[in-house]
């Protein structure tokens, strides 16, 4: 593939957008690679996906402009419908995806971000929908997700106005779960770049999540989703279904077998390998 990497370390997978020219955006070549990437996932082996951008300087600067520019309204609903399709198959993807988003994240940049399950940022990251500036809607999804994650009153304003926010804001109105640095020695210099300590971060966190029953966490990821879009008591039934399910596998027999073993004899088991079934 010409513009999506993808490496699988222990069981976290991760996928690099690689058009570091355009700041990583958008087009339709980059959108196909990133749908054939995640058909390639293989479920058995990785528990955890990390997206991010290559470079220091942007995780996805938007859709292509220069690709959209000059599209007629049958050209731009094709277009829509190939990065949604992308978007909602991230969002619906079996296991969890974290966004390592490393500078700008505009436009589908910030979109593609919200299709993933969690959010961590450097402290360069820029998150903005400019796309009123530019005489369209945003076509991702961003009107739906960003209303979802940080309320309606906050996802008007900052579309509305076209305004970019910087990493603190993003992490103070809940839009990103953690805000990374660089790490630096004594003498102020730059011992591990921001890039390379968003990515320290995130596998920490994706390794924090590959070592959980992985059944129960896809379980977990399908209430929360599919229960977000129903009542409260439709949300509680779907929970209901995906904990009974939890029963038939092998990896709820070990957890609990392990929790009940350690009160004997803490001394006996201390960690559970889960086996994925
Ligand atoms: N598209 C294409 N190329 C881009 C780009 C983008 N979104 N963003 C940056 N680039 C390219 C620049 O053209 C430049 O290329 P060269 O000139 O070197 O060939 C290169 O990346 C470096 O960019 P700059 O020279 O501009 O770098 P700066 O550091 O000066 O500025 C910037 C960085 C991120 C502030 C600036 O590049 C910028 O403002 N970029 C555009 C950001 C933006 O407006 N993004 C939102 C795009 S709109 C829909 C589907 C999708 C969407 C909407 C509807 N339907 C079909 C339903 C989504 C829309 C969007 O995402």
């Amino acid at each position: 593939m010409e513009f999506v990497l993808y490496e699988v370390k222990d069981a976290v997978g991760v996928i690099t957008i690689n058009r570091e020219k355009a700041l990583n955006a958008l087009n339709s070549q980059v959108l196909d690679e990133l749908n054939a990437t995640l058909d390639a996932v293989d479920l058995d082996a990785v528990r955890c996906l990390i997206l991010t951008g290559a470079g220091e300087k942007s995780f996805v600067a938007g859709a292509d402009i220069g690709e959209m520019s000059t599209l007629t309204k049958a050209e731009g609903e094709a277009f829509g419908k190939k990065g949604n399709d992308v978007f909602l198959k991230l969002e619906k993807f079996p296991i969890p995806v974290i966004a390592a988003v490393n500078g700008f994240a505009l436009g589908g940049g910030c979109e593609i971000s919200m299709s993933c399950d969690i959010r961590i940022c450097s402290d360069n990251a820029m998150f903005g929908q400019p796309e009123v500036g530019l005489g369209i809607t945003p076509g991702f999804g961003g009107t739906q997700r960003l209303a979802r994650l940080v309320g309606a009153g906050m996802a008007k304003q900052l579309i509305y106005t076209a305004r970019n926010i910087k990493a603190a804001e993003a992490y103070r109105i809940g839009l990103v779960n953690q805000v990374v640095s660089a790490e630096l020695n004594e003498a102020g210099e730059v011992v591990k770049s921001a890039k390379d300590a968003l990515m320290d971060a995130a596998f920490k966190m994706a390794a924090g999540i590959a070592v959980q029953a992985p059944i129960a966490v896809r379980n977990c990821k399908k209430a929360i989703n599919e229960g977000l879009q129903v009542s409260i008591d439709e949300g509680v039934a779907i929970e209901e279904k995906l904990f009974g399910d939890c029963f038939e596998t092998e990896d709820q027999k070990a957890g609990m077998g392990n929790f009940l073993k350690k009160k004997d004899d803490p001394t006996k088991v201390k960690v559970v390998t889960f086996v994925n079934k």
